[in-house]
């Protein structure tokens, strides 16, 4: 399938324009103001936030694809809060690991920004190093480790990442959730899940969450001006933290099982921005 991102001359921001433009066309809504990416286990909030003004398929508007990993979906949404906010709801996500190039990655939160929202919610299903954290855990992002060794950012523009995962949106997300527990985020590249020593580095750096998405995506929200919440789903332990070896059937099983508590819990919070 063509991608205009594919072609090295394009402007990526260019790209999110005319895609945020098909999108306010197609819902009627000029300005968003909150988007969020559904990874694994949290699709479900978006059917509880608000009223569905849109579903637009991915493949109708440009820079973006159908997924092609089973258990995510292909839509963008636009939902109506009962606030008047509106938020986007991106389903489409590409993954680094899918080796189609950053800027495919980052399209949707560039997307966001030329939308028009402000913040940028991050979810994700990731690996936990916490043994305290039983799979179907949410937890809060507070930073990310970016071990994919690339950027989505392009030529010399030296972002600043201090305080990448806004502290005003943890603190909002714990007024709902006093129990949510927070942890750095360590992205790999996958899609073959760590090696028990990778999860032994990952652990002696630093890092709580071993995940394959979401530090990539925060690094360009911050470079748009985007105000980020992150969370993952701890679905299971990461490799040797637990015996058990992991599948991907389980992850989502565990996902899915999760996902009307923490459906609920994000669907909260949203009413709280
Ligand atoms: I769900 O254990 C899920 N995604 N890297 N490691 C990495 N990504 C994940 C994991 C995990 N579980």
């Amino acid at each position: 399938m063509s991608n205009p991102l594919d072609d090295p001359k394009a402007d990526p921001f260019e790209i999110a324009k005319q895609a945020a433009a098909v999108i306010a066309e197609k819902s009627g809504v000029a300005k968003h103001d909150i988007a969020m990416t559904l990874g694994s286990g949290w699709a479900k909030s978006a059917d509880l936030i608000g009223e569905t003004i849109a579903t637009i398929d991915a493949a109708d508007v440009p820079g973006f694809n159908r997924s092609e990993v089973v258990g995510h979906v292909s839509t963008i949404r636009s939902i109506l809060l009962p606030s008047g906010k509106h938020a986007l709801v991106l389903g489409a996500r590409t993954h680094f690991y899918e080796g189609h190039g950053v800027r495919r990655v980052v399209h949707g939160v560039r997307t966001a920004a030329a939308a028009g929202c402000e913040i940028m919610i991050l979810t994700n299903g990731a690996g936990g190093i916490k043994t305290s954290w039983a799979p179907g855990t949410p937890v809060l992002i507070s930073d990310h480790i970016n071990f994919t060794s690339a950027s989505p950012i392009e030529g010399a523009n030296f972002v600043d990442l201090t305080d990448l995962y806004s502290l005003r949106l943890r603190d909002i997300a714990r007024s709902v959730d006093s129990s949510l527990d927070e942890g750095v985020y360590m992205q790999f590249r996958g899609p073959h899940y760590e090696t028990p020593a990778e999860v032994q580095m990952a652990k002696a750096i630093g890092a709580h969450i071993v995940g394959m998405s979401t530090a990539l995506e925060a690094i360009a929200a911050r470079q748009s001006g985007l105000e980020v919440l992150g969370l993952s789903l701890s679905t299971n332990l990461a490799a040797g933290i637990s015996d058990s070896p992991l599948s991907h059937k389980e992850v989502l099983e565990a996902g899915k099982e999760a996902e009307p508590r923490i459906s609920a819990l994000l669907a909260q919070i949203i009413t709280k921005l």
